[in-house]
């Protein structure tokens, strides 16, 4: 039985849900993880859409909280365990930026990637929720320019989340290898919370396509 006071992640390898685990694991907080093969389609069982209706992960319970969203996930996990030190305290001068750039990934940044994998024109501007692609992507190797974070010198929660959606996307060729971004990447991924993530997730990826034959 599950303490209800520890955080259980619902989880599927090399997806979206890898960036709540590796935060989980810069934290050192004590979670669970609740493995769902996407291979067999389990994030589209009723029992799991009664966690997350979209039948995507990362979701979270904590208690009686349920959470899903990336950006939501970040900031509930970074400011519940604060001894990390990953989220700036309420009255510190980097909560706004911090917030600001959390937001960003899922309201600027995620749009405009999708948009660009399906090929999709983004419409007028003033319609976009991004603006457009490049003005985008601009503000965001702007910002990393600073660096050496996303914040400047200070690593925070907001770094893994970026750091491994640009890791990604840069990947599956949806975002240029841009100096900025190689170097901004790198640095996150190269920590050892990402390392051990990525190793679990290889070896769990292999076992989930081996449980469907394929
Ligand atoms: N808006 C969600 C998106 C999460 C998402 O797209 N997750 C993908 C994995 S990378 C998923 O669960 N896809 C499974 C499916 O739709 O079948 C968030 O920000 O957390």
């Amino acid at each position: 039985m599950t303490s209800p006071n520890r955080v259980t992640l619902f989880y599927s390898p090399q997806t979206r849900a890898t960036g709540a685990r590796v935060l989980l694991e810069e934290l050192g907080a004590p979670y669970d993880l609740h493995v769902l093969n996407m291979k067999a389609g389990e994030q589209r069982q009723p029992a799991y859409l009664a966690i997350n209706p979209l039948g995507k992960v990362p979701a979270i319970r904590y208690g009686d909280a349920l959470v899903t969203e990336q950006v939501a996930i970040t900031i509930f996990l970074a400011d519940l365990f604060p001894q990390a030190a990953l989220a700036p305290s309420l009255d510190d001068p980097l909560r706004g930026p911090y917030l600001r750039w959390i937001a960003y990934a899922g309201s600027s940044f995620e749009p405009a990637v999708v948009d660009r994998f399906m090929q999709r024109e983004p419409g007028p501007i003033a319609m976009s929720p991004y603006a457009d692609y490049d003005t985008m992507l601009g503000a965001l190797e702007a910002q990393l320019a600073r660096g050496p974070y996303l914040l400047g010198d200070r690593f925070t929660a907001a770094d893994v989340l970026w750091g491994i959606g640009l890791d990604w996307t840069m990947t599956f060729g949806l975002v240029p290898k841009k100096h900025a971004f190689v170097r901004f990447a790198e640095r996150v991924t190269s920590r050892p919370a990402f390392q051990r993530v990525s190793a679990a997730d290889a070896e769990m990826a292999a076992q989930h396509a081996a449980a469907v034959g394929g």
